[in-house]
């Protein structure tokens, strides 16, 4: 039925002239490098070995640099436990950013010099003012050695506003002079961290970000106007979108060593699916001397961004063990025929920072008594870096979150 004679006889001279036509312009190309290889004073064996010589010194190029980058990540590796701080964080003082490597006082990324950003941060009356004054040898983004820097303002967590300065054209030595104003009130404030981002200015391409500046807003001391330089650090690879929100409830029995968390709900959860809407369940996991130890899951949520589990789950952690443990939860949003996407994550216990060492405190300083309190989801690879689990085998250059 298929082979109706006219057609196949059509399709097949048409297949054969196009053959022909494809092999035509090969041969002159192939004569003409004979003919320039006939005319190199050299005999062929030579040539060949002479192009095979340039092969392989490319090749041993490329085997460098591959390997000089790999070298590189793991130094930055090595870096991190520096970043870490102990229980002494309960102290106040300390909580500057565990979770946040690229907090500003941090020896972190400065490898390259990004330049100095001068601010100020005044609270009064329900209001945070910020000031983005000046900026000092900012790192050159354009060809000509200088950027077109302006600068963009925002709270995290809860991201309401974002401000922007002017741009000042071909210059890395900015003034700004500009002031943003945040409503916020106390409780919320001593939950933020302020984000000033400094980003080269492009016509026509996506604007390079030259540096940032994190602060945490409840490590100060709002009796004063502060206004300061702070040398730009290197911008956070976790870029915060909001992913949701959880709220637990934990209670410790130390005579019993029995820990109990009860996942109670989440909302505002990220949509992972292209509907809108996510599974949503959440895994409940200890962690001791970095090392996963326990885990459990609630039942899954269907077709919701705000699930309601309240489900119970006690863990047998003695009082010894409980200053080494973490416990780390994770949202999750549950898929049929691909792998479970993880929607956020965040952990408790005492290395853990801000809101959740809060949480994980009061717990401990009211032995029998369930205390629940909401969590801002993080991302999960901000909350594994952090983390750092002893058998998680990282290849940097497979893992592109990178
Ligand atoms: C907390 O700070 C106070 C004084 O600032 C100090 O005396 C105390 O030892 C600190 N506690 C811890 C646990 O570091
Ligand atoms: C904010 O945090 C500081 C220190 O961490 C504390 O002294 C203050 O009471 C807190 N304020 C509120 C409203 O939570
Ligand atoms: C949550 O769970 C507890 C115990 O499992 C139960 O007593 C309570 O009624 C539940 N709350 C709601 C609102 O379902
Ligand atoms: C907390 O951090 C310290 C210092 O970095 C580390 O030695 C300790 O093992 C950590 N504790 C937990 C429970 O991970
Ligand atoms: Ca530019």
């Amino acid at each position: 039925m298929v082979t109706k004679t006219p057609i196949t006889k059509g399709h097949a001279s048409h297949s054969t002239f196009k053959g022909n036509s494809t092999t035509g312009p090969v041969n002159p190309v192939l004569g003409f490098i004979d003919q320039l290889l006939n005319k190199i004073p050299l005999p062929r064996w030579a040539i060949y070995a002479i192009f095979a010589a340039i092969v392989f010194i490319f090749l041993v190029c490329v085997i460098c640099i591959c390997a000089k980058c790999c070298c590189k990540s793991k130094k930055k590796k090595k870096k991190k436990p520096d970043d870490e701080i102990s229980i002494q964080g309960l102290n106040g003082s300390t909580t500057t950013a565990l979770v946040q490597p690229s907090s500003g006082d941090g020896n972190y990324g400065t490898t390259k010099n990004r330049g100095r950003l001068l601010y100020s941060l005044e609270y009064k009356t329900d209001e945070l003012i910020v000031g983005i004054k000046q900026a000092a040898a900012l790192a050159a983004m354009d060809t000509g050695g200088t950027s077109d820097p302006y600068v963009k303002v925002y709270l995290t967590p809860k991201k309401s506003k974002t401000f922007e300065t002017q741009v000042y054209r071909k210059t890395v030595n900015p003034t700004f002079n500009e002031l943003f104003k945040f409503k916020i009130d106390k409780a919320d404030l001593n939950e933020s961290t302020i984000v000033m981002k400094v980003f080269d200015f492009n016509r026509f391409s996506k604007h390079d970000i030259i540096g940032e500046l994190r602060l945490e807003l409840n490590t100060i001391d709002w009796n004063h106007v502060i206004e300061e330089w702070k040398d730009l650090s290197e911008p956070s690879k976790f870029e915060e979108g909001n992913l949701g929100e959880i709220c637990l409830s934990l209670r410790y029995v130390p005579t019993s060593g029995k820990l109990t968390v009860v996942v109670l709900e989440a909302k505002d959860l990220k949509s992972m699916d292209p509907g809108g809407l996510s599974d949503p369940y959440t895994k409940v996991q200890l962690v001791l001397d970095r090392k996963k130890w326990k885990r459990k899951k609630t039942a899954v949520k269907k077709c919701t961004l705000n699930p309601y589990f309240n489900e119970s789950f006690t863990f047998d952690v003695s009082f010894e063990q409980i200053q080494r443990v973490q416990l780390v939860i994770s949202v999750w949003d549950h898929d049929k025929l691909t792998r479970n996407d993880a929607i956020g994550k965040i952990f408790l216990g005492c290395n853990a920072t801000g809101n959740q060492l809060r949480h994980w405190a009061d717990m401990l300083s009211n032995p029998r008594r369930p205390m629940a309190q909401w969590h801002h989801l993080l991302s999960s690879e901000q909350v594994d870096q952090t983390l750092q689990l002893k058998h998680t085998v990282r290849i940097p250059l497979i893992n592109k979150n990178f």
